[in-house]
């Protein structure tokens, strides 16, 4: 029988060092594990400091050999940079080093495109991968011809690799289209939301920080989480009952990364921005990782590049449970910081206090006296809003809740007012 297993690839990882060389070497160890997640092995590092990368070749001549030799020496198949490649600079490493050449990007699409399972995540996925590779074409055929499968290889797309540009750019015309039927269906479910008063709360974070597993301890849902980079790509929106019976809407997504590809952030777009609709942020911190500022800092980033501002942040300090994991955290730029684990589900509780309290800061108090007529009004603050006291008295209900400003003025008791009136 044919072994129809794929052949490991073994690559080299390459990295150009512009400012900080620990800095470059921590991005290495980040592309060494998006490597691993891809299913290539790594065998060997080079960086190089310099001024800025080589625009024809990356790195340098002199760091070229090097590579060659190393290349030699541990029979990579291939290379990955750490940087998005020009389509130029592509081809030449091609020509010279006559193994397959990857990048930064290239690894993560190919993650993404075998993680898509629904059919929006594919849309998206296709469309990144296709964008990517329309200006590549020549470099691409080559060396995927050569080596016949492995990364940038794999995804939704994987049988139209061979088509030529302009089939490429119907495919691509033809993807946009559906994407706006799906961009259309996510506002009008976002509009429904909103009606309904539910609010929500976007899961943010860095990719393996563990927004999945927060989300399954705070909500039961079963979302499939994973000690692997981008384990989730498709948003899941899940109920939470506070324990003020009111509600809130938590929404997981896709993981934040340095150097997110630009192709991946506008196909992802729509599923990104359920951070801007929100009514507030949980940013999940994974606080064993040595690298969690840097982290912190680049999901900061990425949410400012969506336009997202202006939103109660809580941030989640994840992960204490673990070895190594930093006691002493803080951020300022949040307004509210919290430490738990979602695996022992410590400090779970104080969380939703949390959350209840950010709610709290967006509604009105309300302490009124309602008549028995107006009972229906009740209901609508025992749905919508929190319900802090309620009295029966001879006269009628007394009731002290906290409302969303929107249901204020179909809260409000007139039945005081009328009283006053017929008593003038
Ligand atoms: N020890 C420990 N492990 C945790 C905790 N929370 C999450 N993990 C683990 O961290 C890994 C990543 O968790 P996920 O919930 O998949 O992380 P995520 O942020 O959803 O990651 P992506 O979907 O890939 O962006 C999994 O192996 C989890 O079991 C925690 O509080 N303590
Ligand atoms: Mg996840």
């Amino acid at each position: 029988m044919i072994d129809l297993k794929e052949e490991i690839e073994r690559i080299i990882l390459v990295g150009v060092s512009v400012s900080d060389q620990d800095d470059t070497e921590k991005s290495l160890d980040e592309l060494a594990e998006l490597a691993a997640a891809a299913g290539a092995e790594t065998a060997g590092r080079i960086i190089q400091s310099r001024e800025q990368a080589h625009p024809a070749t990356y790195i340098g001549k002199g760091k070229l050999e090097e590579l060659k030799d190393l290349i030699w020496e541990t029979y990579a198949t291939g290379i990955i940079c750490d940087d998005e490649l020009s389509p130029a600079q592509m081809g030449n490493l091609q020509d010279e080093l006559d193994v397959k050449v990857m990048d930064r990007t290239l690894v993560i699409l190919d993650i993404f495109a075998s993680r898509a399972s629904t059919s929006e995540g594919k849309i998206q996925v296709e469309l990144a991968q296709l964008k990517y590779r329309q200006s590549r074409l020549t470099g691409f055929g080559k060396s995927l011809s050569r080596l016949g499968g492995g990364i940038g290889t794999r995804g939704p797309g994987e049988k139209k690799l061979e088509m030529d540009r302009r089939l490429i750019k119907g495919r691509i015309a033809q993807l946009n289209r559906e994407l706006r039927d799906v961009k259309r269906h996510r506002e009008v479910t976002r509009e429904q939301r909103s009606r309904n008063q539910v609010p929500v709360a976007a899961v943010v974070g860095y990719t393996n920080a563990g927004k999945s597993t927060l989300l399954n301890a705070l909500t039961g849902a079963d979302i499939l989480a994973e000690d692997k980079l981008f384990a989730t790509l498709d948003p899941t929106t899940r109920e939470l009952k506070l324990p003020s019976k009111q509600s809130v809407l938590l929404t997981d997504t896709v993981g934040f990364i340095r150097k997110l590809p630009h192709h991946l952030i506008e196909a992802f777009r729509s599923t990104l921005e359920e951070a801007k609709y929100a009514d507030m942020i949980l940013h999940v911190v994974d606080t064993a990782n040595p690298q969690m500022d840097e982290q912190m800092h680049i999901v900061y980033e990425t949410l400012r590049s969506l336009g997202v501002k202006d939103k109660p942040v809580i941030t989640v300090f994840n992960k204490q449970d673990k070895e190594g994991a930093q006691r002493t955290v803080r951020d300022f730029q949040a307004d509210y910081t919290v430490r738990i684990s979602a695996k022992t589900t410590e400090g779970l509780d104080e969380l939703k206090e949390m959350i209840e309290a950010v709610l709290r800061g967006q509604k009105v108090l309300i302490e009124q006296l309602y008549s028995y007529k107006e009972a229906a009004k009740i209901q609508l603050i025992r749905k919508y809003g929190e319900l802090t006291a309620e009295e029966y008295r001879e006269d009628g209900i007394f009731v002290s809740a906290y409302v969303p400003v929107s249901i204020y003025d179909k809260v409000r008791s007139v039945s005081l007012g009328d009283s006053l009136n017929n008593a003038l």
